[in-house]
């Protein structure tokens, strides 16, 4: 890791921290914040957009991850759950992957194996924008969720997905 990425990674948590207790306060019922969908249980934040890394911190304040999507399966509950759920119309969602390691190669954060299961949007994703897109988001195209690489800084919305026991 380059010093301007250790210093970017150090400034990144000194700004979250102050967000994330907001966060928390605000949130409340912390008890039961996970729904079951499919297979798994998600927490949907739809009401504060945070960048990448406040997302993965935001996550792991619920002892979760951002969520990584496992099989066509699970895209479809998930997908099917998001639009049909009035709050989360025409919103975006980050989820557990990106290749800020090695460009191209898109890790998972539950395992930091490769990302097991994608669906890039036909044709135009991933596309490293600007050479500047290296998070994964969920990204409602046409009424569709697919994935898209997208600039880690963007303020999109969060689903982390339930640490599951082994
Ligand atoms: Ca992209």
């Amino acid at each position: 890791m380059g010093l301007t990425q250790y210093f970017i990674l150090i400034l990144c948590f000194a700004g979250v921290l102050s967000n994330v207790i907001n966060i928390s306060n605000s949130g409340g019922n912390e008890t039961q914040p996970f729904i079951e969908i499919g297979s798994k249980y998600y927490l949907i934040n739809a009401t504060v957009e945070m960048n990448w890394f406040e997302a993965m911190i935001y996550c792991r304040n619920f002892d979760s991850y951002l969520a990584v999507i496992e099989s066509e399966a699970e895209m479809n509950a998930l997908s099917s759950y998001l639009i049909t759920n009035e709050g989360h119309i025409g919103k975006n969602f980050w989820l557990g992957a990106n290749d800020l390691v090695d460009e191209g190669k898109f890790m998972s954060v539950k395992d930091g194996r490769t990302m097991p299961y994608a669906k890039w949007l036909g044709g135009h994703q991933p596309r490293d924008y600007d050479r500047n897109e290296d998070c994964v988001q969920l990204w409602l195209f046409n009424n569709i969720f697919y994935m898209n690489d997208k600039n880690c800084w963007a303020k999109l919305y969060a689903i982390c997905e339930l640490r599951q026991p082994k």
